[in-house]
C-alpha cells in the first residue's frame, strides 16, 4: 500500500490546540469562512464489480458470528460502482472551518466502524466499545509496510457486564500530530481500519455510493487527493470559486 506522507509537514505554527490539559501546537488556524465553497464528487470504479471474500471467525463466535465479510476488500455498489470507504482531503490548508468536537472510532459487531476515517490533531478521538466482548484497538501512525511504526494507543476495551445494554466505553486520546495510522484490533485479526490524521478538517470519505463532500471550503485552488486501501492514490488541482460548488468525480482501475 502506497502512501504520501509529505502533506503533514508544518512549518509555520499557525493555531494551538488544547484537550486534556495538554496544548498541542498546529499549523491550522480557524476562520469565519467568507463566500465558502464546497467540492463535491463520485468515486467510480471502472471494472466488474469485485466479489467480497468472507472471513471465519473462530473466536468470540457468540458475538461476531461464525463468518464476516473481509473488511479490506475493495467494496464496489453493484448499481452505481460507487467504491466505499475512499478518502479525499485537501494539501496545505492553512485556515478554514472548526473541526468537528471529536472523533469517533467504535469497534461493532467486530468490526471497525468507520473503517476508514479522517481526524485532526490535537482534537478528541473517543474510541468506543459497542460489543458484549473484549476489543483490544491498537492505533499505529504509518502504515503496515514501514517497519519504523509507533503505537499511539494499545488499549484493551471492556464492556459493562451485567447490564441491559452495553453502554459504549469512551476513551478520548489526543493523536497529537498528523499522519497515517493503522487501526488494528490484537484479539481479532480480522478487524483493520485506517486514518488519516490532519491538521485541517478538509477530508471526506465516500459513503456506499462513492459520494463524497467537503463544505465550507474558503474560495482558492486547491490539490485534492484520493487514497484508496487496494486501488491507489490520485491526485488533482480543484478551483473553488466563492460560494460555489465546485464537481471533482474520479475513477478507479483495478490494479493487477
Ligand atoms: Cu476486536
Amino acid at each position: 500500500m502506497k502512501r504520501t506522507t509529505t502533506i503533514i509537514v508544518s512549518v509555520f505554527a499557525l493555531g494551538l490546540v488544547s484537550y486534556a490539559g495538554r496544548t498541542v501546537e498546529t499549523g491550522y488556524r480557524v476562520v469565519d469562512v467568507v463566500q465558502a465553497g464546497s467540492i463535491t464528487g463520485t468515486v467510480t470504479y471502472d471494472g466488474a464489480v469485485p466479489d467480497i471474500p468472507t472471513l471465519t471467525v473462530d473466536k468470540n463466535v457468540d458475538v461476531c458470528g461464525t463468518s464476516i465479510a473481509d473488511p479490506n476488500a475493495t467494496v464496489v455498489n453493484s448499481q452505481s460502482k460507487g467504491v466505499r470507504w475512499v478518502l479525499l482531503y485537501l494539501e496545505e490548508v492553512s485556515e478554514g472551518k472548526a473541526p468537528p468536537e471529536r472523533f469517533v472510532l467504535d469497534n461493532e459487531e467486530c468490526e471497525f466502524r468507520p473503517h476508514v476515517m479522517g481526524a485532526v490533531a490535537g482534537h478528541p478521538f473517543i474510541i468506543e466499545n459497542s460489543d458484549p466482548v473484549l476489543h483490544n484497538t491498537h492505533i499505529r501512525f504509518g502504515s503496515t509496510l514501514e517497519r519504523t511504526r509507533r503505537t499511539v494507543f494499545n488499549g484493551a476495551l471492556s464492556f459493562h457486564e451485567g447490564e441491559p445494554q452495553y453502554r459504549p466505553i469512551e476513551n478520548p486520546r489526543v493523536l497529537r500530530r498528523s499522519g497515517w495510522i493503522d487501526i488494528q484490533c490484537d484479539a481479532h485479526e480480522w478487524m483493520q481500519g485506517y486514518g488519516l490524521v490532519l491538521e485541517h478538517p478538509y477530508f471526506a470519505v465516500t459513503d456506499e455510493h462513492g459520494a463524497y463532500e467537503l463544505t465550507e471550503v474558503p474560495p482558492g485552488t486547491y490539490t485534492l487527493k484520493l487514497w484508496h486501501e487496494n486501488l491507489g492514490e490520485q491526485t488533482r488541482e480543484v478551483t473553488v470559486q466563492p460560494g460555489a460548488s465546485a464537481t471533482a468525480d474520479f475513477t478507479l482501475k483495478p490494479t493487477s
